[in-house]
C-alpha cells in the first residue's frame, strides 16, 4: 500500500528536503503552501519547484476549514507540520499573526485529524524548536531541559509543543515533537543569518557588494544540515511508540565563526577589531578570485543595531544522545562543511549575477 504524507509548509527549506526523501521512499506526497513553490534558482541551477513530485494544495495554517477539508480528503498516514512564521525577529513585529500560525495552526491540524476520525491512523510530527529553551538553564540542552521562551515565536511554539503532547496523552494519538536546533542549507532563506552571510560574502568576493551588516556576532548556535534533520523527522514517525526528540549536532559556534569560515572558503582571511556596535571585520589577507575585488584592509563586516532583537537567545547547544541511542541517528554534515556547501552554491549565483551586470563605460 502506498503511504500518503501531508506536509504543511512544503514550500520551505525542510519541506523541500523532506518531500525528496518521501518521494524516494515511494510516498504519495501532499503539501500545503501559501504561494507557488520557490522558483529561486540556487547554485545548482535548478528551481525548487522542478524537483518535487507532490500534490500542492494552496492555503495556510490560519484557515481552519481548508485544513479540515484537506485532512479529511487526503486521509494521510503521516502529517509533518512544518508550516510556520519561522523568523524569530519578525515575530516581534507580527506577534499575533505568529501566534495564530505557529500556535493555533498546530491545534487546527490536530483537531482536523481528530474530527476526521483519523486519530488511530494518522501519525503527526510537530516542528518544535530549540528556541523553546531560550534563556537556557543548563547546557547542553536535552529532552529534559526546562523551557524559557524569549520571543513571540518561541511562545507560540511552546503552545504547539504542549498541545502535541496533550493530543498524544489525551487521545492516544501518535504525535511527536522534534525539538530541532538550527538547521540550514543552500535552500535556507536569506533572512536567516547563515544564508545572509554566505550570500553576502559570495557577492562581496565577485564585486557585487562592498560590505555586510549583521547584528549580534556573539550569538552561539548549534548548526546542522537540513538534509540530515529531515531524515530524523521521518524516523521519528516510524517508531513503535511516539516520543519527543532533540535533534542537534552537539557542537556550538558563534555567528563570528560562521563569518570567518564563509570568508575563508572564498580565499579571504577576516580579522575582527573593536567591540559592540563598533566591531568590524576586516580583510587581513586575500587570495584567488576574490583578490580582484577585495583589498587588504577593506571593511567587510559591520554591526548594525537594527539587526539586534529585543530579547535574543545567545547560547544554544543540543544533546542529541537520545536520538542516537533510540533511533541510531547522528548528523553526517558538520557546520563548517555545510558553510562550504552554502558558499559554493551562493558563489555560483553571484558569478551568474556578476556576468549580467553591464560594465560601466
Ligand atoms: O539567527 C543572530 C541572531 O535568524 C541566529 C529559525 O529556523 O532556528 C532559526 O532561528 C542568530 C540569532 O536563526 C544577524 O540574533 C546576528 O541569535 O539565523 P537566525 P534563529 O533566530 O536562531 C530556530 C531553531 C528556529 O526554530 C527558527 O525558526 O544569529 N544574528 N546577526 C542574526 N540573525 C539574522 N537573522 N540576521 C542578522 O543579521
Amino acid at each position: 500500500m502506498t503511504k500518503r504524507a501531508f506536509i504543511t509548509g512544503i514550500g520551505g527549506q525542510d519541506g523541500w528536503y523532506l518531500a525528496q526523501i518521501l518521494n524516494e521512499k515511494g510516498y504519495e506526497v501532499h503539501g500545503l503552501t501559501r504561494r507557488p513553490l520557490d522558483d529561486e534558482v540556487i547554485g545548482d541551477g535548478v528551481p525548487a519547484s522542478d524537483r518535487l513530485a507532490a500534490h500542492l494544495h494552496f492555503g495556510d495554517l490560519t484557515d481552519s476549514s481548508n485544513i479540515a477539508r484537506l485532512v479529511r480528503e487526503i486521509a494521510p498516514d503521516e502529517v509533518y507540520n512544518l508550516g510556520a512564521q519561522s523568523r524569530v525577529a519578525a515575530s516581534f513585529h507580527a506577534p499575533l499573526y505568529t501566534a495564530s500560525v505557529d500556535g493555533l495552526g498546530t491545534l487546527r491540524v490536530l483537531e482536523a485529524i481528530r474530527l476526521s476520525g483519523l486519530v488511530d491512523r494518522t501519525r503527526f510530527y510537530q516542528a518544535s524548536t530549540a528556541e523553546l529553551f531560550g534563556k537556557v538553564s543548563q547546557s547542553p540542552q536535552s529532552e529534559t531541559t526546562p523551557f524559557y521562551p524569549r520571543s513571540p515565536y518561541a511562545a507560540a511554539k511552546l503552545f504547539s509543543y504542549w498541545t502535541t503532547v496533550n493530543y498524544r496523552e489525551a487521545y492516544g494519538m501518535f504525535a511527536c515533537n522534534g525539538v530541532l536546533f538550527n538547521h540550514d542549507s543552500p535552500r535556507r532563506g536569506k533572512e536567516f543569518v547563515t544564508r545572509k552571510i554566505t550570500s553576502g560574502m559570495a557577492r562581496i568576493s565577485v564585486g557585487l557588494q562592498r560590505s555586510l551588516s549583521l547584528g549580534n556576532l556573539d550569538a552561539k548556535r548549534d548548526w546542522g544540515h537540513a538534509a540530515d534533520y529531515v531524515r530524523m523527522q521521518w524516523l521519528m514517525l516510524q517508531r513503535d511508540a511516539p516520543a519527543d526528540y532533540v535533534i542537534a549536532t552537539g557542537e556550538q559556534h558563534s555567528v563570528r565563526d560562521f563569518v570567518t569560515w564563509a570568508a575563508a572558503a572564498l580565499g579571504i582571511e577576516i580579522r575582527f577589531f573593536g567591540s559592540g556596535v563598533d566591531e568590524h571585520g576586516i580583510a587581513a589577507h586575500v587570495v584567488g578570485e576574490a583578490a580582484a575585488h577585495v583589498k587588504q584592509g577593506d571593511i567587510l563586516i559591520r554591526v548594525d543595531p537594527r539587526f539586534f532583537r529585543p530579547t535574543d537567545v545567545v547560547d544554544l547547544v543540543g544533546d542529541p544522545g537520545r536520538a542516537l541511542n533510540e533511533l541510531g541517528w547522528s548528523p553526517l554534515v558538520t557546520a563548517r562543511d555545510m558553510c562550504a556547501e552554502m558558499v559554493a552554491s551562493d558563489l555560483a549565483v553571484a558569478r551568474r549575477d556578476a556576468r549580467h551586470i553591464p560594465s560601466e563605460g
